[in-house]
């Protein structure tokens, strides 16, 4: 076994100490100066025989999330806030507004009659509905209708502002891609000009020219080829889909039903920078271990079970986030019907050729 011990190449360790001396000696008078720095001291650093795991396993659970999710409603409005959003902070990752090492997540609040104002990003977005009786949100032009388990994308640098003409709290899961884009330093934003983005097509529209098995026949790509032109995904859909599929085969041991959401553009992930799929594990069930090379932020759409990362046991219901870090063994058993929204990295190892996954 070439176990690494320390963070310096395993050829340097037997050094006596005058050699020691010497080195240190160079490096401090020669290369420091010289903006530069000696690799066998490091080399363990550098490359290491396995990923280095910092993000930690982490739940939120709805009953405190939404209380105080509401304390801050009664704090602040959605236009002073611009996003009333409680940060799902990583304890690994505290003040970094992190968390998984590469994604951001949060909680957002938009109370009846408020609005988000319209701005962009460079930074891609995807919002999973956790409570609402109708609130939307606009992206490109058009609104999309947010029920509960819809999932709505809004691409990098796409216009978009939410609203809530319902008399009721609407309330979403966000995550963004913003430690990536903090990470290439490629971050650009600005405000519309208008509070909300004019309209330019009705509702459903981007769902019935993208979203039937069909495209239009001359290429349309609204948000270019890597983002998929279909921004909503209603849950009603989704959930038939996995319901059909589980009654048409039998489950994945370790995927049990499980889609991903795709760019009907290309088949790839429905974002750019974002992975996004939903697993039902119908009552009763339980996966086999696995793991992969990214970590996950998981809502919950409906049912209960046990989430385990690693050495954690998370037991989760419904509405509950948690994160389960890369390279960790995961698994999920279910105490009833459950359907789990995920959201990784995934997309953006797989064009770099980086992913990697294990399955016990
Ligand atoms: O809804 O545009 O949670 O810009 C963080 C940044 C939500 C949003 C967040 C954002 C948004």
């Amino acid at each position: 076994m070439d176990q690494v011990h320390s963070a310096g190449a395993p050829g340097i360790a037997n050094a006596d100490e005058a050699t020691r001396a010497t080195r240190k000696k160079f490096y401090d008078d020669k290369l420091t100066p010289n903006s530069m720095a000696p690799l066998w001291e490091v080399l363990g650093n550098v490359v290491t025989r396995e990923p280095r795991v910092t993000t930690k396993p982490v739940i939120w659970h709805w009953d405190k999330t939404r209380p105080l999710l509401m304390e801050a409603g009664a704090l602040l409005t959605a236009e002073e806030a611009e996003r009333r959003v409680l940060v799902l902070e990583n304890p690994a990752y505290v003040g970094e507004s992190r968390a998984t090492n590469t994604l951001y997540g949060g909680i957002q609040l938009v109370l009846p009659g408020e609005v988000a104002p319209a701005h962009r990003h460079t930074q891609s977005a995807l919002r999973f509905v956790l409570e609402s009786k109708g609130g939307y949100t606009a992206v490109g032009g058009e609104k999309a209708t947010m029920m509960p388990g819809d999932f709505v994308i809004t691409p990098s640098w796409s216009f978009h502002d939410h609203g809530n003409d319902t008399d009721g709290p609407i309330i979403w899961m966000d995550v963004l891609d913003v430690p990536m884009l903090t990470f290439f330093e490629a971050g650009f934003s600005e405000h519309h000009n208008d509070k909300t983005q004019a309209l330019a097509r009705p509702e459903g529209d981007a769902l019935a020219r993208f979203g039937n098995t069909m495209l239009p026949i001359d290429a349309e790509k609204p948000y270019g080829e890597l983002n998929s032109p279909v921004f909503n995904y209603p849950y009603t859909r989704t959930r038939a889909a996995l319901l059909a599929t589980a009654a048409g085969a039998p489950a994945d041991p370790h995927w049990s039903h499980t889609m991903k959401f795709v760019n009907p553009i290309n088949g790839g992930w429905a974002i750019s920078t974002i992975a996004s799929w939903m697993m039902y594990l119908p009552k009763g069930a339980s996966t086999q271990k696995m793991r992969s090379t990214d970590g996950m932020i998981v809502a919950v759409a409906e049912g209960s079970g046990t989430a385990y990362a690693g050495d954690a046991k998370m037991e989760f219901g419904a509405k509950d986030s948690f994160v389960i870090p890369n390279w960790t063994w995961r698994h999920f058993t279910a105490k009833e019907d459950t359907f789990l929204f995920f959201s990784s990295d995934r997309g953006v190892q797989e064009r770099m050729g980086i992913w990697r996954e294990e399955r016990a």
